[in-house]
């Protein structure tokens, strides 16, 4: 069987704009390419470009030293206040952080602090001066230990690839960047289970896993840069999720370390633990605000032989519901993605990325459905998705549709799918919410918000559709007040009104710290705060993220 191998060129964190978060490319293990029938036609294969450019000017807020800068004011973000307990960085510090890191391992130049204080969005931007890079367990916990003595606020950052606001800092937060703590510990290919430290990139985790005939259980557009400490902070979701479910589950043990330095060895790799409360789950999600993640422990999934993907058009958003439950019912255990976009998400993408053209350019489509299946047996699978996909035609549920015939058309689709992300970054101002909400609902509430805004904004959804999770980004030429006011508080009213919830897979962070009581009962946030007291007493870890400030300073 054929196996195709692609090399991957990572690149972190150049400066401005053009970060390279994926090659573009995704593996494909022993790819076997479906020919269909007649509806179904070949695609030439584009090129590519993965430059991720954005000429977007910050709104930016001066007020005194210590104003957060930012570039809308709809979030906790516009109000928050420094916390006066924490203290403010000396020289003598900064000895002490190098008597332990050494020089390299203490980071004050500009054009990098620069990178590192402001998110990917580039619509938060910290003031921090100190940047700290450890390369040891015992680092992290003697750094955690001197800044809780000192009450020096600390901010955890992976790849900084997060959308809401939670890896920089607020005002002069050090940074704790883990990104030296990159080596994987040990891989066992009998049980599957891998243990990493947390600096591992995940796009590197997918190399090394590729050549032990593996896969990792997530994988999503940012891969090139996220670091894998960094996706088990913010339980990330991504395209993979429908198989092969969430971190809480894929997580098997984790070590972090606590505020005041104690390291917590959680680093188990059992299938099975029922010894008392599974700790490790307080980390998965926390996003920083509980301890630093140093090594993780994971249960990834052998590489299956075949994979094929699908690039299809329904007309309205109940065919994609349709769909939905037709794949699961028809597909089972090969489904691998169900993926969708919507028009508007497409005619960004084609306009903003270069080297893409539109798989199905004879018509206009209303919707359309990555689906991947990935299988063990060629024949089976292929059996299965052409009585599938034919089914489907005959029905009506789908309208056009094209089957990868390459590794590049594949490439070349499921970058329109990642690709979105970073096409409206290039648009212009981009609020973005990421929602939990039952599928049947999932598009009204795109409508709804289309017809509140009219003209003023491009209103595009896409996203996890076979995880309930919608990804609504609405574009415009820049961020306004105005604007603001029309989508929030409706947007997340609107999500609390169905029972969804406010943050699918990115977090709450600085964005949504206030927005919480939308999914959360005043019981649980009470109970979160209480643990987050408990775990650190001073508050230190990641300032202003996740809860609302005016609880936890509450008592
Ligand atoms: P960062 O952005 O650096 O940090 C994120 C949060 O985790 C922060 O609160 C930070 O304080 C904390 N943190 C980081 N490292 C540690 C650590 N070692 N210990 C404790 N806390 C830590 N998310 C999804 O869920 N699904 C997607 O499909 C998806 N696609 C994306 C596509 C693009 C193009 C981009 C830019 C982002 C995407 N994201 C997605 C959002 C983002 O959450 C993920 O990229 C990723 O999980 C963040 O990892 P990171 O290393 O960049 O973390
Ligand atoms: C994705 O699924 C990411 O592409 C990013 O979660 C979503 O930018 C977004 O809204
Ligand atoms: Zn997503």
């Amino acid at each position: 069987m054929e196996k195709w191998r692609l090399t991957y060129r990572l690149l972190k964190h150049s400066s401005n704009f053009d970060r390279r978060l994926t090659s573009g490319h995704r593996y494909l293990f022993g790819r076997t390419f479906i020919p269909f029938k007649e509806n179904f036609r070949t695609l030439e294969c584009p090129s590519r470009s993965y430059v991720n450019g954005a000429s977007v000017s910050f709104a930016i807020v001066n007020g005194n030293s210590y104003a957060v800068q930012h570039r809308y004011l709809a979030s906790v973000a516009s109000t928050t206040q420094r916390n006066p307990d924490f203290s403010k960085i000396t020289s003598d510090d900064i000895s002490y952080f190098k008597k332990i890191l050494g020089e390299r391992g203490v980071v004050q130049d500009e054009e990098k602090l620069a990178d590192a204080n402001t998110d990917w969005m580039r619509k938060h931007k910290g003031s921090s001066k100190l940047m700290l890079q450890p390369r040891i367990t015992e680092e992290v916990s003697q750094i955690l230990k001197y800044c809780n003595s000192r009450c020096l606020a600390v901010v955890p950052q992976g790849g900084n690839t997060g959308l809401v606001g939670g890896s920089v800092p607020v005002f002069d937060e050090v940074i704790i960047n883990v990104g030296s703590m990159n080596n994987i510990l040990s891989f066992d290919k009998v049980s599957g289970i891998l243990v990493c430290e947390a600096g591992c990139i995940l796009e590197n985790l997918i190399s090394f896993l590729d050549n032990q005939g593996f896969i990792m259980p997530l994988d999503l557009g940012a891969k090139g840069s996220c670091q894998i400490g960094g996706n088990v902070s913010t339980n990330a979701g991504g395209l993979r999720l429908i198989r092969y479910g969430s971190l809480h589950g894929s997580v098997l043990g984790l070590e972090a370390v606590l505020a005041n330095g104690t390291v917590l060895d959680m680093l188990g790799t059992l299938r099975k633990d029922n010894t008392g409360y599974d700790l490790k789950h307080l980390f998965i999600g926390s996003e920083g605000s509980l301890g630093i993640v140093t090594k993780v422990s994971i249960l990834t999934p052998p590489m299956l032989s075949s994979v094929n993907l699908a690039f299809l058009a329904c007309e309205d958003y109940a065919s994609c519901q349709k769909l939905l439950l037709e794949a699961k019912r028809k597909l089972g255990e090969i489904l691998s993605a169900f993926e969708f976009l919507d028009a508007n998400a497409l005619n960004v993408v084609l306009k903003h990325l270069d080297g893409l053209r539109d798989p199905l350019p004879s018509s206009v489509h209303n919707f359309y459905v990555l689906i991947e299946t990935t299988g063990s047996m060629e024949s089976h699978d292929k059996e299965k998705l052409e009585a599938f996909l034919l089914q489907s035609m005959n029905s009506g549920i789908i309208t056009d549709g094209v089957l990868a015939q390459d590794i590049n058309q594949t490439s070349s689709f499921w970058r329109i799918r990642e690709g979105i992300p970073e096409a409206l970054m290039k648009a212009g101002a981009v609020y973005k919410y990421d929602l939990s909400v039952p599928p049947e609902k999932m598009y009204e509430l795109v409508e709804e918000m289309r017809a509140r805004l009219g003209s003023a904004a491009n209103v595009v959804a896409y996203g996890h559709l076979g995880d309930g999770n919608l990804h609504l980004n609405i574009s415009a030429p820049q961020y306004t007040d105005g604007l603001s006011s029309k989508i929030e508080p409706f947007v997340y009213e609107w999500t609390s009104k169905h029972r969804g919830s406010i943050s699918a897979e990115h977090g709450l962070g600085l964005m949504k710290a206030d927005k919480i009581h939308y999914s959360k009962s005043p019981e649980t946030v009470l109970l979160m705060a209480a643990i987050k007291k408990l775990l650190d007493p001073n508050r230190i870890l990641n300032p202003y993220k996740v809860l609302p400030p005016s609880i936890l300073s509450q008592s």
